[in-house]
């Protein structure tokens, strides 16, 4: 019996031995140790032993148990310690290799240029005010002096929903609805930039959808040469501290007088050329003094307040400024187009 056990053993140490797995070790363990083992067996045929042979065997049983115990436990730890090595040389990164670019977005011109409005103004100390895109005809033309029917409602030919309700021609609703908001007290200062539609057929320099600027200021003492010197001060900042601004006579309901702003040619100066058509001249914006009807209708007394206002498009004014030749670069999401414009 205690060859028999010294065979066993053996036998087991050297299955461990060569055991490369956790499943193998386990495999050997139940083999060895389980119930129904070898060892087991052994010990249940002790019976039959002498009183004399029985403790020694008992004993040479345990130790032959506790020994391949022991060494199953540390062949367990190797093969564990090897799986994680394994593991982690499988994982390695070589830190040394050359790193992918990452592929960096950058701002849309069309959103910088709006950006950059914004901040001037906001550095002027006007605050912005946002409005819906789904207008009520209310707001885009009644309460700017522009009843229905009125023959100026013409000039900007719109999509409607419904009989009263319509995408906004432009941003000038939301000085209608900043107006009133202010319950007929001033100041109001602000700039409301947002998205536009019209019944334009696209070119190069009409798009159906665009984006406009308002801005509006109403207060006691607002005359016609605040809104000249606001926008000199705009023309300057946006295309250089030479630029000469020049005010046309023109027509809008909701301002009187309404002007035209042109700014000198930044490219010849002002002698003529290609973008300025020969003319020296550039039309740049829309704009006026709020008509006393408009202020009356939103809550105002014209009697005490007055205000300006002009609209201007950020399309526009950025492919001027960086002589683009359709306003349909804008819209079309051309990688080769946008990336021209990364320190923007
Ligand atoms: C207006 O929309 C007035 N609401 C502006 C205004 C505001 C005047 C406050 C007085 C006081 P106008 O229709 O001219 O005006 O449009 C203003 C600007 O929008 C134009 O100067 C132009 O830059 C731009 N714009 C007009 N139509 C289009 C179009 N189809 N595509 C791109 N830009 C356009």
């Amino acid at each position: 019996m205690q060859e028999r056990l010294e065979e066993l053993k053996q036998e087991a140490l050297s299955k461990v031995e060569a055991a490369s797995t956790l499943k193998e070790l386990q495999d050997v363990k139940v083999a060895y140790l389980g119930k129904k083992g070898p060892i087991t067996e052994v010990l249940r045929g002790m019976g039959k032993l002498s009183a004399e042979e029985r403790p020694i065997v008992g004993q040479l049983a345990n130790d032959v148990r506790a020994a391949i115990t022991e060494e199953l436990e540390k062949k367990q730890e190797i093969v564990e310690r090897a799986a994680v090595e394994e593991k982690l040389a499988a994982e390695a990164i070589d830190v040394t290799l050359p790193g992918r670019a990452v592929n960096q977005g950058n701002r849309h011109p069309l959103t910088a240029v709006i950006e950059e409005i914004e901040d001037l103004f906001l550095g002027m100390g006007y605050s912005i005010a946002e409005g819906p895109e789904v207008e009520q005809d209310y707001y885009n033309f009644e309460a700017l002096n522009l009843p229905k029917n009125h023959p100026a409602r013409d000039m900007q030919d719109s999509f409607y929903i419904t009989e009263e309700i319509l995408l906004r021609t432009h941003t000038s609703p939301v000085q209608a609805r900043t107006m009133e908001a202010h319950e007929g007290k001033g100041p109001v200062k602000v700039i409301c930039p947002g998205r536009v539609y019209r019944r334009d057929t696209d070119d190069a320099t009409h798009s159906h959808q665009f984006t406009q600027i308002e801005g509006l200021v109403v207060d006691e003492n607002i005359r016609m040469s605040d809104l000249k010197g606001t926008l000199q001060t705009f023309a300057k900042k946006m295309f250089g501290e030479d630029r000469e601004i020049r005010l046309r006579p023109s027509f809008f309901p909701f301002t009187e007088p309404s002007v035209e702003m042109d700014i000198s040619c930044f490219k010849c100066g002002g002698h003529g050329c290609n973008v300025c058509k020969g003319t020296g001249w550039i039309e740049i914006l829309g704009a006026g003094m709020v008509h006393p009807n408009v202020l009356e209708m939103s809550g105002f007394d014209s009697k005490k307040y007055t205000g300006f206002a002009f609209g201007m498009g950020p399309e526009r004014i950025a492919m001027l400024k960086y002589g683009i030749d359709d306003i349909r670069h804008f819209y079309q999401n051309d990688i080769r187009f946008l990336k021209q414009f990364k320190r923007v």
